[in-house]
């Protein structure tokens, strides 16, 4: 009998999911096959180069996929099931702000935290959570209704835990546990049968969409697959051209003639799904739900504490200058701001440490006591970037909204409950990494191991 180990557990589980996915949800078929269309042009259009930011299988095979859940227990319930898959949670993100709807969510993402496990498989999943305690979504009687309904329901079987932690015991499972571990796990991301109560879901709906998705059914489901593209201008422009509708925007960095950093993402709604609905008197009748959407994503280039304030603060000046000419396309405005005020190559990146890279010699040499910048100059050693594996919370927030079937309400004046990565460690019982300290980690040790 044959050990799988977490790796080959997190690659067989992302194929099962995309399965799934593409299964119930068609337009996710479309949308791959779109994008390995645009990645064998970018290849056969810029050659090497294509590469430089991730191999093509990686690139090929790389999805990150959404779920979203209603209580700590069962945050912490996916801890421990993405814990068997070699996936950590990485960054704290709070959308309830950066969203201009009604999005009362905090997140993370799982996902392999080494760069060997990285370009095994990068499988992450953006992993949202209910705030059912923020008042300016919740009052407090239909937090208590919300807190009891998601008391009751159970999203992952005991002996899917039971698996999970022995996966983690052992650094993966036998053949059998291990297909009986990707059937259960599988199983409780596939789109449920189970009828929607109509009244409750519509309670929540009026509120929140996300609220409904994740309050007001039993069940979670994977939200949306996403594959990576590398060329998301193409790719938007040829989705268009198939008459799929796309948001209006692509989030994120702009497109210019410098670098790409950080993370590029677009979206569409997808179809209206089949759905049956428990009705006031028990009846039980069809419906639909328009909840699950297609996206798909271009990353680029971890950018340093610095470079990220740099990105923060050209999106408040585009911001600026957007409001002050509504009449001039955003993407337009946005690509004179950064070609202003970014370094247009990786060189210049790297000089003004703004962007994470790792270090390779390319010959012998002596590297001591000679900076770094010097020795990449004199051709003695190459720097390579370091991709971006993380989120943005405004693109984020971007993604939800223009899914969102209505913008939902919220109170300002009422009190938030208090959410942050501190909050969220004590809810899984383990440290939630900070992206930034991961990347200066990788530089950092290619450093080292360049000065011997
Ligand atoms: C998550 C939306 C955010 C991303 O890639 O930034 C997201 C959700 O819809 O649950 O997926
Ligand atoms: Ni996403």
């Amino acid at each position: 009998m044959s050990f799988r180990s977490s790796t080959r557990l997190r690659a067989a589980f992302a194929a099962r999911m995309a399965d799934i996915y593409g299964r119930e949800v068609p337009a996710y078929t479309t949308l791959v096959e779109v994008s390995a269309s645009v990645n064998a042009h970018v290849l056969r259009r810029d050659g090497a180069a294509a590469e430089r930011l991730g191999s093509l299988s990686r690139v090929t095979a790389e999805r990150h996929g959404a779920i979203r859940v209603g209580t700590p227990q069962e945050l912490r319930q996916v801890s421990r099931l993405f814990a068997a898959l070699g996936m950590h949670p990485v960054g704290f993100y709070d959308l309830r702000d950066a969203a201009r709807s009604a999005v009362p969510v905090v997140s993370t993402a799982f996902r392999p935290v080494d760069a060997a496990e990285l370009s095994a498989n990068p499988f992450r999943i953006f992993t949202s959570l209910l705030v059912t305690d923020d008042r300016r979504f919740f009052d407090a009687e239909l937090q208590r209704r919300l807190d009891a309904f998601l008391s009751r329901r159970v999203l992952f079987p005991p002996d899917l835990m039971d698996l999970a932690d022995r996966a983690v015991a052992q650094g993966g499972l036998d053949d059998e546990g291990a297909e009986q571990f990707l059937k259960l796990a599988t199983d409780c991301f596939a789109l449920s049968a189970e009828p929607v109560d109509r009244a409750w879901y519509q309670e929540l709906e009026a509120i929140s969409s996300v609220a409904a998705d994740i309050g007001g059914v039993s069940s979670t489901h994977i939200n949306h697959l996403t594959p990576r593209v590398l060329d998301i201008d193409e790719l938007y422009r040829r989705m268009t051209e198939r008459g799929v509708t796309m948001i209006d925007a692509i989030q994120g960095p702009p497109r210019w003639d410098g670098p790409d950093v950080l993370l590029r993402q677009t979206s569409f709604r997808a179809l209206a799904e089949p759905r049956r609905f428990r009705n006031a008197d028990g009846t039980v009748t069809r419906g639909s739900l328009r909840v699950r959407f297609g996206e798909v994503e271009a990353r680029g280039i971890a950018l340093t504490p610095a470079g990220r304030d740099r990105y923060d603060l050209l999106l408040t000046e585009v911001d600026r200058r957007a409001a002050a000419a509504p009449d001039s396309p955003r993407q337009d405005i946005a690509a004179r701001v950064w070609d202003e005020s970014m370094p247009c190559t990786e060189p210049e990146l790297l000089r003004q440490g703004l962007a994470f890279f790792t270090f390779t010699a390319s010959g012998t040499f002596d590297a001591r006591g000679r900076p770094v910048a010097e020795l990449i100059e004199d051709g003695a050693v190459t720097a390579t970037p370091i991709v971006y594996e993380d989120f943005l919370p405004r693109s984020a927030a971007g993604i939800f909204q223009s899914n969102l079937a209505g913008d939902g309400r919220k109170d300002a004046s009422a009190g938030s409950a208090t959410r942050d990565a501190g909050w969220l460690s004590d809810v899984l019982g383990r440290a939630v990494a900070d992206p930034m300290e991961l990347y200066a980690a990788q530089q950092r040790a290619s450093l080292a191991a360049l000065r011997g």
